[in-house]
């Protein structure tokens, strides 16, 4: 029967994410929140984990990033866990909880071009399915600096391979038979671009199959950072992609196997 009341809030948000592959959640995070996540990405550069990389050639005005931080920062695991992301996170997987797989800054400093290659995140994730990648800006940013999708990049059925995003370490267990990302940038009319001006704590969710990239454009007076946080439906199960994953997976006491549920101490379930 239908509801009296119209769809339940967030229904026509997933809608959307489910059609488009990406939805914009202005102020997702308040400014408060920003600020504490600013400093966080200070201590955790101060303080690099394993996982930490340079993404910028060597010369060039830094982009850096990390990954896992919930594990030893307070304020990236009490976001991670207890403020409006987990929330959003479920709800575009379309369940009342989400697991959270990963956590990963990235922070540009004054005029650098971020420069995050085109790519779909799901490639790198041992999952038998779609997951949501919650980004975050920390900083205004203009479009073409900010994120960079291609609207229905998800839906296609292809996927591509998954490109090395570091020049300090390697992120990337190895070969992949999957075909190249294609030349989005130099193929409109195929690859037709979304981006937007965002203020610092907008979010834009994206499906882990969508196309996307940063930054064809410095954030020239300040620095540009950013958090991905990105949840899983409870039922996701660990599915070994091989040398194409992520080398993470590699590294972390997971203990998992193909067809496992990957909810656990790693990838916590998280109930909003
Ligand atoms: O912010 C960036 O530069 C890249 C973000 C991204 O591609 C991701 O988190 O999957």
């Amino acid at each position: 029967m239908p509801s009296k009341t119209g769809p339940a809030p967030g229904t026509e948000r997933r809608a959307a994410f489910l059609e488009r592959g990406a939805v914009v959640v202005p102020g997702l995070l308040d400014l408060d929140w920003c600020e504490r996540l600013q400093a966080a990405i200070e201590r955790c550069q101060a303080s690099p984990s394993q996982f930490y990389g340079v993404l910028s050639p060597p010369g060039e005005l830094k982009v850096d990033s990390d990954l896992f931080r919930w594990f030893d920062d307070p304020d990236i695991a009490e976001v991670t866990h207890s403020s409006p992301l987990p929330a959003l996170g479920a709800e575009l997987c379309g369940a009342d909880a989400a697991v959270l797989i990963e956590d990963q800054w990235f922070c540009s400093e004054p005029g650098a071009i971020s420069r995050s290659p085109w790519h779909q995140d799901h490639p790198y994730y041992n999952l038998d399915r779609p997951f949501a990648t919650v980004w975050v800006t920390l900083d205004d940013v203009a479009a073409d600096a900010a994120l960079r999708v291609v609207e229905g990049s998800h839906a296609t059925g292809i996927t591509y391979a998954p490109i090395e995003f570091s020049s300090s370490i390697s992120t990337i267990g190895g070969a992949s038979e999957l075909e190249p990302v294609p030349d989005v940038d130099t193929d409109p009319e195929n690859f037709p671009v979304t981006t937007w001006d965002l203020k610092a704590g907008d979010a834009v969710a994206i499906d882990s199959r969508m196309l996307h990239s940063t930054g064809v454009r410095e954030v020239a007076d300040r620095p540009f950072r950013r958090l991905s946080t990105r949840y899983a439906h409870p039922d996701t199960r660990y599915l070994d992609l091989g040398e194409q994953a992520a080398v993470f997976w590699r590294m972390l006491p997971h203990g998992l196997s193909t067809g496992d549920l990957v909810a656990g101490e790693v990838f916590p379930l998280i109930e909003p």
